[in-house]
């Protein structure tokens, strides 16, 4: 049980707000906090200012019942939860400004006692730079109680939530609690506990923090893999999707799917934060990494060439911008990259540029003479080449006949995976 009953929350994300949520209506008063006015106002409407399956209604649920509000100013509170933004710098190596500004704003309002959790996926001692950074600035209080001082409590409790699950996963995954001291992983425990069904696991903050960066690079690595084979397999003319699916059968196989390029504010950054930390051994980790930055490239080239077989100017659709399927979240995505590029490359055709999950087109794609935002429908009637992006389920249900004839390069194999699919496509095809 524990004793904690008021908690900031600061980075209302797409960690924080979650997590604000679901404390909230667990009956925890939470204050959540944001630099951003527009995303504060949202929340305190009882709105979501993007797009996560049942998170809209623990927010409404939250705010009405007073238990949640949101504000740009980090109040006083028993616990603080740190969920801010942990982006990589051109070296490579994790800025940690944001935690160092939540850290400012927690800072002056400690008394001694509150329990501060970093769960911003952060390189290996970034909760010890947050401890000692807050520390720094208040010299009255202390990490162990020494000369009598009081104390605060710092863990890491990183997120392992995915995207488009998140209300689900808060609940019912495993969690890790990584303490500077004992007592911290165990305050952090008993909080998480308010909310968590999972197994909550006790460590210290950096085997905790290194957890966390380790499960993205396994999966970073694994998704690599499947984006060689997609390469080896075009160019020895088969079917990566059969291949697979086909040593997926072996009891012990389980090869992920390749894809455009690996997405994402995790995946494709928190492996990086290994490499920094052991640069000389971390072989297999930085390469998976090259793979998967190199395949958007690929992909390109693939629709160039294609381009070049028709001999025309031709109109090409591009489906998906999300940097995985049924989600709004365009951060790290490979396909804006890709169509950024297309548009570059190949002035003379028309891109026609479907995200049903968004409104306009993002900054990097704005502007471009070659470039419009379309609905499924007309551009896939209008294109001749179709590049699929993202394994969106409104694409997936894109009737064959619509696509018979149509030159189709299909990054995710939403539609090549499906052997009936091809057959029905062949046959409208053959009734053109
Ligand atoms: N992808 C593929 N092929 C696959 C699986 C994924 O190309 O077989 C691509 C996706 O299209 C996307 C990227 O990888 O571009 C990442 O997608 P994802 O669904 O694998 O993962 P994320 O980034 O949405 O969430 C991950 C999760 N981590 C793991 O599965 C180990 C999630 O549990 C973490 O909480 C999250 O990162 C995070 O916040 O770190």
């Amino acid at each position: 049980m524990t004793n904690i009953q008021t908690v900031a929350v600061v980075g209302l994300g797409y960690i924080g707000l979650p997590t604000a949520a679901i404390l909230a209506t667990n009956g925890i008063n939470v204050v959540g906090v944001d630099v951003n006015q527009n995303t504060v106002d949202s929340v305190n409407r009882g709105e979501v200012p993007f797009v996560e399956p049942d998170l809209g209604v623990h927010v409404a649920g939250a705010v009405s019942q007073g238990h949640l509000s949101a504000t740009t100013s980090t109040p006083e509170a028993q616990a603080y939860i740190v969920a801010v933004p942990t982006p990589f710098r051109e070296d490579r190596s994790a800025d940690l400004s944001y935690i160092e500004a939540a850290a400012r704003g927690i800072a002056p309002r400690l008394k001694g006692g509150e329990l501060v959790i970093l769960e911003s996926t952060s390189p290996p001692r970034a909760t010890r730079h947050m401890a000692e950074y807050i520390l720094g600035l208040r010299p009255d209080l202390s990490l162990d109680g020494a000369d009598g001082a009081p104390v605060v409590h710092f863990a890491h409790c990183p997120e392992r939530v995915l995207p488009g699950r998140v209300m689900i996963e808060l609940v019912t995954n495993d969690r890790i609690v990584g303490g500077i001291t004992a007592e911290a992983a165990k305050l952090a425990k008993d909080l998480y506990a308010v909310f968590c069904q999972g197994e909550i696991l006790v460590t210290d903050d950096v085997t905790a923090e290194m957890a966390k960066l380790v499960e993205n690079s396994y999966r970073d690595v694994n998704i690599a893999f499947a984006n060689e084979l997609s390469v080896i397999s075009d160019k020895l003319g088969i079917d990566v999707w059969e291949l697979i699916r086909l040593a997926n059968h072996h009891p012990r196989v389980n090869i992920l799917q390749p894809g455009p390029g690996v997405g994402g504010h995790c995946i494709a950054v928190d492996p990086w934060f290994i490499v920094a930390a052991a640069p000389e051994t971390s072989h297999l980790i930085r390469t998976a990494r090259e793979v998967n930055d190199a395949k958007p490239e690929w992909v390109v080239a693939k629709v160039r060439e294609a381009a070049e077989a028709l001999g025309i100017q031709p109109v090409i659709a591009t489906l998906g911008l999300a940097f995985k399927a049924n989600i709004d979240d365009l951060r790290e995505s490979p396909s804006i990259g890709i169509t950024a590029a297309l548009s570059d490359q190949l002035t003379d055709a028309k891109l026609l540029v479907v995200e049903p999950h968004v409104k306009a087109l993002p900054k990097a794609l704005q502007d471009r003479s070659n470039v419009e935002l379309a609905e499924t429908d007309t551009a896939i009637a209008q294109a001749d080449i179709i590049v699929v992006l993202v394994d969106h389920d409104e694409f997936k249900n894109v009737p064959p006949a619509a696509v018979a004839g149509k030159t189709v390069i299909d990054s995710r194999g939403i539609w090549r995976a499906d052997v009936e699919r091809d057959l029905a496509i062949a046959a409208a095809a053959a009734a053109l």
